[in-house]
């Protein structure tokens, strides 16, 4: 709830002018039968046509006000709701974007995806409904009572044989329903996740001709989730019926009653009518309180998904201390790092230096912890043990937005987005002009099939880049990276698609652009790192070897198997 206080701070005030205007409502809905009953009793017994007439108009204005009171409320509502609703989802988007990534994967983005909309959506339908139902059907529930007892107090016990009953109804239905709402909500989550599974992976289901497998998977979730909401609707749909026969037996009872009284003398028609009306207006509040209590009991499981979210996120304290050594560059002193917080490490007791103006080659086979090592100094992961330093400071002490400014990094999987090419390389750097674009366009040996496209630099991408190919996808995340020209660059496995003489022109004009630069430069081929000034052999994690290329040519064992076993399919290549 803690984190719903801001929401109720800014918007309260115009929740209680809805409220204001719903109580208008509900007193005049209130004070209709009252004045019904006395044209019956006063006017229509006793023929007298001028009272009739004007209790009529009263009720007419009354009827008014009622209705004015009515549509100021209803604006008032869906307003406040629909802001609502929009804040609170930027709200939960922002928070996601600044989760770290194992607090991601805890949620799992396809409910991420239901939290930020149908439980969104969940809120904002209960919050509007309290605005409508809210104050108004208790105290037209309890005014009717009272109106009720108040113009006959010999025929009450009907209300008090029916009100015990349809409260323990309304009980019962929100302890019963809330767990199947949770559970449609899970489904929810799990028809989300299968979705989102298919589109990212359709290449591959179609390839591997699956289809058939993934509809089936489809359907059984989907199944499963119509199956739970039909479990919870079948369970709601015994409750209200419920209230309408316990109050329709109630109104029966009146009306026996009422005319036995009426035979005797003790009550007027008009009083019996009156009655009856209370009664139904009884019934309806009571229908509503009901369906207030249902969308409550959404609302909370909903409120408690998105709430888990925006809870989450604490971001490390870190010792003004620790925080500090005297050494340029990027320093890993005893890194240790595992992906699940326990298990096995992936990373273990890594120590390395890069200086300005250095290339650090990494290689090792694939699953080492390359990818991981660069992570930890993207922060997109925390270390188990260990720390890590850009110029001096430790990275955790820093502002996530700041050590993100000195690194531009080109991710192992290219990633882009939908957008023309050049809003792609501009995501390096928003204000860079058409010349920077291009310049680090042909660093990163892209330019010449970009221009080549008869769209150039405003081609179209679609979702993730699919209408390039690999290694265009890598040449322009290259450049995107390159645009930012930050201090510590990071190339992950990024030349892998590349042709060896793409390859080569490309690593030629980095370093003549990249001077004063730290590169981290991963690859699988020895080639691409054998001239780097520092190269780190990676080994299940821990670093195997780390020198000049001559250096662990001749000593390291682990280079030398690399050197081996491709040098030999280059030669027959090459031969
Ligand atoms: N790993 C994991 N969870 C992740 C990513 C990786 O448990 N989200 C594990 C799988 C590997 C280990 O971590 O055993 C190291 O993975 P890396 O991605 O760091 O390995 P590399 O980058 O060296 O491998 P590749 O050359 O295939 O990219
Ligand atoms: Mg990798």
């Amino acid at each position: 709830m803690r984190h719903y206080k801001k929401y109720i701070k800014k918007y309260g005030f115009l929740f209680s002018v809805a409220i204001v205007f719903l109580m208008i409502e509900a007193i005049c809905d209130l004070l209709l039968p009252t004045i019904l009953a006395s044209i019956i009793d006063n006017g229509v017994a006793n023929s007298d046509l001028e009272y009739v007439l004007n209790m009529g108009g009263m009720m007419l204005l009354v009827t008014g006000i009622g209705a004015l009171g009515a549509i100021i409320r209803n604006i008032i509502s869906s307003n406040l709701s629909q802001k609502l609703g929009a804040e609170l989802r930027s709200d939960l988007y922002r928070k996601i974007q600044s989760l770290r990534l194992e607090e991601m994967n805890q949620f799992e983005a396809s409910s991420l995806v239901t939290r930020l909309t149908n439980d969104v959506n969940q809120v904002q339908m209960f919050v509007n409904g309290l605005m409508r139902i809210m104050v108004k059907a208790p105290l037209v529930c309890l005014g009717s009572i009272f109106m009720a007892v108040r113009l006959n107090a010999s025929i009450s016990w009907v209300l008090l044989l029916v009100i015990p009953i349809v409260a323990l109804i309304i009980v019962l239905n929100v302890k019963i329903s809330l767990p199947f709402f949770m559970r449609v909500q899970k489904a929810t989550d799990r028809l989300n996740g299968v979705v989102r599974e298919f589109l990212s992976g359709i290449r591959v289901i179609r390839a591997f001709n699956r289809g058939r497998f993934e509809q089936s998977r489809f359907d059984e979730k989907n199944e499963q989730l119509s199956g739970t909401s039909m479990k919870a609707m079948r369970i709601m749909s015994i409750f209200s019926p419920g209230i309408s026969l316990t109050v329709n037996f109630g109104i029966v009872l009146v009306l026996l009653a009422g005319g036995w009284n009426i035979n005797d003398g003790q009550m007027q028609v008009g009083e019996v009518v009156a009655y009856v009306n209370y009664m139904t207006q009884i019934l309806i509040s009571l229908m509503m309180i009901t369906m207030i209590f249902n969308m409550f009991v959404r609302a909370r499981v909903s409120a408690g998904r998105i709430g888990e979210v925006l809870g989450t996120n604490n971001p490390l304290e870190v010792k003004a201390e620790e925080a500090s050594i005297r050494q340029e560059g990027v320093v890993f002193e005893h890194v240790y790092f595992s992906y699940h917080g326990t298990g096995e490490y992936v990373l273990k007791d890594v120590s390395l230096s890069a200086k300005p103006g250095e290339t650090i080659g990494i290689i090792g086979s694939t699953g080492a912890g390359k990818s991981s090592l660069v992570n930890l100094l993207l922060r997109l992961y925390e270390p188990s043990e260990g720390s890590i330093y850009i110029n001096g400071e430790n990275i955790r002490a820093m502002d996530s937005k700041r050590l993100r400014e000195q690194i531009a990094y080109v991710p192992q999987k290219s990633t882009l987005f939908t957008g023309t090419i050049k809003e792609n390389i501009l995501w390096g750097k928003a204000d860079a002009d058409m010349d920077e674009i291009q310049h680090a366009a042909s660093i990163a040996q892209a330019n010449v099939f970009i221009t080549r496209l008869p769209e150039g630099y405003d081609t179209q991408l679609g979702q993730g880049g699919v209408n390039l190919s690999g290694g265009q996808k890598q040449r322009v995340s290259i450049a995107r990276a390159l645009l930012r020209d930050a201090p510590i660059l990071i190339l992950d496995d990024s030349t892998s698609a590349l042709d060896a003489v793409t390859e080569q022109r490309l690593k030629e004009a980095l370093s003549e652009d990249g001077k004063g630069k730290i590169i981290f430069l991963i690859a699988q081929r020895i080639t691409s790192v054998m001239d780097a000034d520092h190269i780190i052999v990676m080994e299940n994690g821990k670093i195997a070897g780390a020198g000049k290329h001559e250096e662990l040519a001749k000593g390291n064992s682990v280079y030398k198997e690399i050197i081996l076993s491709q040098l030999g399919t280059e030669m027959e290549t090459s031969g």
